[in-house]
């Protein structure tokens, strides 16, 4: 297994020609990333600060869930931005971080990579006869917004990639895998980071007019046309994952004929086998 730590050069270096990035955090470990890129916030930092960590040891994912970032082998990082957006968008900072990335990792790797409502990034792999395509979830997406009289004051987007995480000991995330195991070999971590910041520039810099944006995003989602669970505490919607709408809700047509507009839950594809 690749468990090279990185170094601030070497971040440094590798994002040389992308203009986008203005200071650069690294941190061999820190609890999580998204909170320095907070703390930083409140300080004044710039927008696109990048905050990249070698091992989070209190990693975050939605609603107070663990998300585990093992030393030297996975992606950690946090984008500080300021959007000059309305914060109704916020949503499509989530929409953006996960087609840039899907699209980054499709380039290093040339997996299938796809997106999973409402923050995932997964890898869709061969259905075994009769049955829904399994999905294996290779990262995820965290972003957090301040807000201040009817604007961003900051908005912070967490990306967690399991790039050469061996995930064989973790037996209760049994829908988790990595590049590494995808690929057979160690992805170079660089790459994975330059071609996710890459695109997520390059995406970002038009991101309140991107007409596409919620098109190529839907193009992704691998739940979409689905049957598919949707729960959130008390509340189970099951039905034909339809569409997205542009809050980025999931649209869900109910079996009894309704259209549910579904604002965040956890979603899980309906076995519909007899
Ligand atoms: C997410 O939450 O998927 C968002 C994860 C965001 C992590 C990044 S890392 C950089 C930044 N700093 C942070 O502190 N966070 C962000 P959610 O959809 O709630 O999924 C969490 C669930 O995924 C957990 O309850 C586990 O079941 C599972 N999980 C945890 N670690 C995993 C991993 N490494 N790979 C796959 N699944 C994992």
């Amino acid at each position: 297994m690749q468990t090279e730590p990185l170094s601030l050069d070497a971040i440094v270096r590798s994002l040389h020609d992308i203009q986008f990035v203005r200071r650069v955090e690294y941190r061999s470990f820190l609890g999580s990333t998204n909170d320095l890129a907070r703390q930083l916030a409140a300080e004044g930092a710039p927008e696109a600060t990048l905050v990249f960590a070698d091992e989070q040891t209190a990693g975050r994912g939605r609603l107070g869930r663990a998300w585990w970032s093992p030393p030297g082998t996975a992606i950690a990082l946090s984008l500080l931005l300021r959007p000059v957006l309305a914060p109704v968008h916020a949503y499509r900072l989530t929409m953006l971080a996960g087609v840039a990335t899907a699209e980054a990792l499709e380039q290093v790797t040339g997996l299938p990579i796809k997106c999973k409502w409402p923050n995932d990034i997964v890898l869709e792999k061969t259905p075994v006869a009769g049955r829904q395509p399994p999905v294996f979830k290779l990262g995820g997406i965290l972003t957090e917004t301040s807000l201040s009289s009817q604007a961003f004051d900051f908005a912070i987007v967490g990306i967690g990639l399991n790039v050469n995480v061996d995930l064989g000991d973790r037996t209760d995330l049994p829908e988790a895998t990595s590049l590494m195991q995808e690929m057979g070999r160690p992805v170079d971590r660089l790459q994975v980071l330059r071609a996710v910041v890459g695109r997520f520039a390059a995406r970002y810099a038009i991101i309140a007019t991107d007409e596409r944006l919620r098109e190529d995003w839907s193009a992704r989602l691998a739940t979409l046309g689905r049957q598919v669970v949707a729960r959130h505490q008390e509340s189970v919607v099951a039905g034909l994952a339809e569409g997205v709408d542009e809050s980025g809700a999931l649209l869900i047509r109910a079996d009894d004929g309704r259209l549910v507009r579904v604002d965040a839950a956890d979603v899980t594809l309906r076995d519909t086998r007899p």
